[in-house]
């Protein structure tokens, strides 16, 4: 099986939703169809069963289904990355182990999480899952599951594996320091969509994150333009992107990017409870005022907002 190596893994990657019906299952015929539509948009590759992903709110079955099913429907147009995170190193191996032999190119994982594990135990943990298997780990660093200080990154950098870094918090300058103090080729993802153009202009090599499964082209745009030196455009891009975005977030994100995403021609389906739903009426005044976002920013060009 041919595989990307985590080095040519750049550029916008949504960490893609996962679709569930009404009555709270797993949705292959969805998944499918918005896994095939983000590619088509122009994504450069796909990140499963994160955060954005719901990948907490699954079983590991449902997670490997998942995996299985959007990694045929690639078909190897873009690369993937898979989350194994879970609590327990034993469900994290699984997941590896299972994620390699369906053909991910990377698998990518949170620190244990709840019992507020020591350095020791995470490094542990990372050691074991990246010796389970041949494909590269990405670290995942966000607040949410506990953020690792930057000393522990670059110890847990001298793993064999661990080839890279999803940054998900705000401090964006230490992207620039992980790659002077740890090296050029560890591969970092910035992942807070708000400054997805500061992490690319610090030296990130990618962006993953929530807003790209609704909003990918001006995320596409200012990945273009950072490389080309164009700040201006990027600025101009984000400006619109973080109002959507913020907009968003005040509305509940979770469901607030499917419906984004319905509105936009794709069906991504319910969101796995607890997250719940909105109802028609709320979905319906949301969609509204997202009109009136749109008159109040006054552009054209950008699909989301074109198709309101
Ligand atoms: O990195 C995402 N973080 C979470 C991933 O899911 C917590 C981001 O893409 C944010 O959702 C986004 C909105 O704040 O930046």
């Amino acid at each position: 099986m041919s595989r990307v190596p985590l080095k040519n893994i750049k550029g916008v990657i949504p960490a893609l939703v996962t679709c569930f019906d009404k009555n709270d299952d797993y949705d292959e015929g969805r998944q499918r169809k918005v896994t095939s539509y983000l590619i088509d948009r122009g994504v450069h590759g796909l990140y499963l069963t994160g955060s954005t992903g719901e990948g907490f709110l699954m079983t590991p079955d449902e997670r490997k289904k998942v995996v299985e099913d959007v990694i045929d429907e690639v078909k190897g147009r873009v690369p993937v990355i898979v989350h194994v995170g879970a609590i327990g190193t034993k469900i994290s191996i699984d997941l590896a182990k299972h994620a390699e032999k369906s053909g991910a190119d990377a698998i990518s994982s949170v620190p244990p999480f709840y019992w507020k594990f020591s350095e020791p135990q995470m490094f542990n943990y990372y050691r074991d899952i990246s010796g389970a298997v041949g494909i590269p780990m990405v670290v995942y660093n966000i607040a949410l599951a506990g953020a690792v200080g930057f000393n522990f990154i670059k110890t847990l950098a001298t793993i064999e594996g661990v080839q890279g870094i999803k940054y998900t918090l705000t401090s964006k300058f230490e992207i620039m320091r992980i790659k002077e103090e740890i090296g050029r080729d560890f591969v970092v993802y910035s992942g807070a969509d708000e400054m997805a153009m500061t992490g690319l202009s610090f030296g990130a090599d990618g962006i993953i994150g929530s807003f790209y499964n609704m909003i990918p082209e001006p995320f596409l745009d200012i990945y273009k333009a950072i490389q080309a030196g164009d700040l201006k455009t990027a600025q101009e891009k984000q400006r619109i992107a973080n109002a959507i975005i913020l907009y968003t977030l005040d509305r509940g994100f979770q469901v607030g990017i499917k419906a984004g995403m319905n509105w936009m021609g794709v069906d991504a389906g319910y969101c796995r409870e607890p997250f719940g739903r909105f109802d028609r009426e709320t979905e319906e005044r949301y969609h509204a005022e997202f009109r009136q976002l749109k008159a109040k920013l006054g552009v054209k060009g950008i699909p989301f907002l074109d198709k309101l």
